[in-house]
């Protein structure tokens, strides 16, 4: 094996490393939550990693982005009131803006620190955000905020890391009961729920517990290049329709990236083992 020669930026994960070629170390500093580190990549433009794991780089967040926002967002016929948790790195949000029916974007993120550092290496997920006033920033525990809420949105997208001491509980039951009051009584819930690869106990918990709070709940798949086994899952759950469908008439979006609508629907597919992994 040939030992890597120059720059690189390296994430290790579950005894597998997964390294990039780096012109620079663009930022590194612990904020109040994690460390939060920005490197100019050699192929993947600049990349942001929170307490040592990759989270987004410029060339692929269009396919985590679009796959979080437009799958809920089209499964449900009219979105107007959205709640995003997480997604500081404000992605998440861009692509909900996309969708002209969306009157109101609640986004919670708990660290400052990521949306700033956003702003100055990522322009591009950040652009039109403070712009739009239908982007209510409200920093802060996603968590507590969704607990207080009853019965308001009709699509809450969680953007959140891995499950950690700062994301644990968005995995957990008792932030899914909160969600499922959050939400009208026609909501959708979406969020990242890990690789196949590396955490299908974690994606088997994610939706042992969605299917016990909500009517429907799904998987899908999308592949992103920046995450140790470049196969990435979401989960999602309703309280009337099935996600794997699209009904939303409103939102006309001309053009996506990586988003059709027949990947819509063929992104719940799964393959055999994530099937066996999950029942
Ligand atoms: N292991 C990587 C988990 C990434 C989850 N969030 C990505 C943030 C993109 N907005």
């Amino acid at each position: 094996m040939a030992a890597l020669k120059g720059k690189w930026c390296t994430e290790t994960y579950r005894d597998t490393a997964l390294s990039f070629r780096i012109k620079k170390k663009l930022y590194a500093k612990k904020s109040g939550f994690q460390m939060v580190e920005v490197y100019e990549t050699e192929k993947h433009g600049n990349l942001m990693a929170l307490d040592g794991c990759y989270m987004v780089s410029e060339a692929e967040e269009f396919v985590y982005h679009d796959m979080l926002a437009h799958v809920p967002l089209f499964a449900h016929p009219n979105p107007r009131n959205v709640l995003v948790i997480g997604g500081g790195d404000g992605g998440t949000v861009r692509e909900v803006m996309r969708h002209k029916g969306v009157t109101n974007i609640d986004f919670v993120e708990i660290d400052p620190d990521v949306y700033e550092v956003s702003k100055r290496y990522f322009p591009a997920l950040v652009k039109g955000l403070e712009a739009d006033k239908r982007v209510k920033f409200k920093f802060g525990d996603g968590i507590k905020f969704v607990k207080a809420a009853r019965s308001e949105y009709d699509v809450i997208l969680i953007d959140g890391t891995d499950p950690s001491e700062i994301a644990g509980g968005l995995f957990g039951a008792e932030f899914f009961k909160d969600v499922h009051r959050a939400l009208k009584p026609d909501g959708i819930m979406c969020m990242q729920s890990e690789d196949p690869w590396y955490d299908l106990d974690i994606i088997k918990g994610v939706q042992t517990r969605l299917k016990k709070i909500f009517k429907k709940a799904g998987l899908y798949l999308a592949y992103i290049p920046i995450y140790p086994s470049g196969m990435w899952s979401f989960s999602i759950a309703s309280k009337r329709y099935a996600p794997s469908e699209t009904r939303n008439k409103k939102s006309k979006i001309k053009k996506f990236r990586y988003y059709t609508p027949a990947l819509h629907k063929a992104a719940f597919e799964l393959p055999q083992f994530v099937k066996d992994g999950i029942k």
